[in-house]
């Protein structure tokens, strides 16, 4: 563990004044400023980056490491915008190339999982214009019904956005009819990069910022909590990541609503910004770094880690993160179709702890809220199913 002492001497032996000061605030627990959030990217090494966000990390979390059983639900990959970066949604006029699930297919996946110790349900997927809110509204009603334990984490801000165009009700007003049907919570996703000049040319006819942070803001309101990603590693730069982590900064002191923070690393596999090359492993470190660091407000940190490959998450658990999300048991396709590291995105719980462990950390598990379930820092796991060596 990286104490306060070991940091003052890390500031010591660093040669830039500007560095030395974002060291000397880390220390005093003094917000960084957005030049300070973009100097670091600049000039920073990884190494001093990276040590100032780790004892951010160990102070706020010591060792512990996040996941949670859940498993993933994909109504529909059936999507009316047409975001350049994304590999898996299919067009409204290409329907028949897609899949659509209707409400007893759904419930079908749902009883899959009687019986086992899964705390939430991840639903999220295209946006198709015959699923509707009364759709998902019934559809919430029926998965709260028959499994009342089930944390409910659905919809993007840009599926709520058109849901709620579509029926003609303000976002106050369909945010609470689905938390009354049993939407706990929000995912991050949508998000992508929020300043305009790089919004419009990446996802230019989804919901914009604005709409973004109030569909956010309006959860928050109401009890719920959310997360956030952010889409790096494109046609970004770095002013654009600390404007956008700015953005996020600011409406989560105002509401407190945020639990986690999701940096998703741009994969360039068959979609429409193929030529755009992906950012090397340093620069995904650093990226999580800064947001530890930027973020101060954001009690959690997620690498996920089907997007950035095991070995990548394990990594990063030294670079600030304190989640690794979870089991993922799923029929997802998003990631492996955009070029991510794993082509089958399941872990056994003993996987994902074994994972943990290899990099002396202490594995949690929590639900969707951060509440402990299980500490397994003491359990002996003898499922090691993962080789150290290979991956
Ligand atoms: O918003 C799409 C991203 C997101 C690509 O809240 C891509 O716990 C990289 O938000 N390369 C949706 N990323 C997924 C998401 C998410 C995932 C896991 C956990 C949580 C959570 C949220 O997927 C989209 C977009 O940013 N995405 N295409 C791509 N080619
Ligand atoms: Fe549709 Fe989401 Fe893909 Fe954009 S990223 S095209 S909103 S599925």
């Amino acid at each position: 563990m990286i104490d306060a002492a070991d940091i003052k001497e890390l500031i010591k032996a660093e040669e830039n004044i500007e560095l030395k000061n974002i060291g000397e605030k880390v220390l005093n627990n003094s917000r960084l400023t957005f030049d300070d959030g973009v100097l670091l990217f600049k000039e920073s090494s990884l190494g001093y980056v990276g040590a100032l966000a780790n004892f951010v990390r160990e102070k706020l979390h010591g060792n512990k490491t996040y996941f949670n059983r859940n498993f993933h639900i994909e109504p529909t990959n059936v999507c009316v915008f047409s975001c350049n970066f994304c590999s898996y949604s299919r067009l409204y006029a290409h329907r028949d190339e897609g899949w659509e699930l209707n409400k007893e297919q759904i419930m079908h996946i749902i009883q899959k999982y009687d019986g086992k110790p899964v705390t939430e349900v991840h639903i999220v997927g295209g946006v198709h214009p015959k699923m509707n809110l009364y759709f998902f509204e019934d559809l919430l009603r029926s998965i709260r019904a028959y499994r009342p334990d089930l944390h409910i984490k659905g919809f993007t801000a840009v599926e709520l956005d058109y849901m709620f165009r579509k029926a003609k009700l303000s976002v106050e007003d369909g945010m609470r009819l689905l938390h009354e049907a049993g939407l706990d919570s929000l995912p991050g996703g949508g998000a992508e990069i929020f300043h305009p000049e790089i919004r419009e040319q990446i996802c230019a006819d989804k919901v914009n910022t604005e709409g973004w942070l109030h569909i956010h803001k309006t959860a928050h309101e109401l009890g719920m909590h959310t997360n956030a990603t952010m889409l790096f590693g494109h046609i970004e730069r770095y002013e654009h990541r600390i404007d956008h982590m700015e953005r996020l900064r600011q409406l989560q002191d105002e509401t407190h609503g945020f639990n986690t923070f999701i940096p998703l690393k741009f994969r360039n596999k068959d979609n429409d910004m193929s030529n755009v090359p992906e950012s090397s492993l340093i620069e995904d470190m650093k990226t999580y770094a800064v947001a530890r660091l930027y973020l101060d407000n954001f009690p959690h940190l997620k690498a996920y880690w089907p997007m950035l490959g095991r070995q990548n998450a394990q990594l990063s658990l030294s670079f600030g993160v304190n989640d690794l999300d979870g089991t993922i048991d799923d029929t997802t396709k998003i990631y492996s179709m955009a070029g991510s590291e794993e082509k089958n995105p399941a872990l056994s719980t003993a996987q994902l702890v074994s994972l943990i462990k290899q990099v002396k950390r202490e594995p949690v598990e929590r639900d969707t809220l951060y509440n402990e379930i299980k500490n397994y820092a003491t359990e002996d796991v003898h499922e090691l199913e993962i080789n150290p060596y290979y991956n």
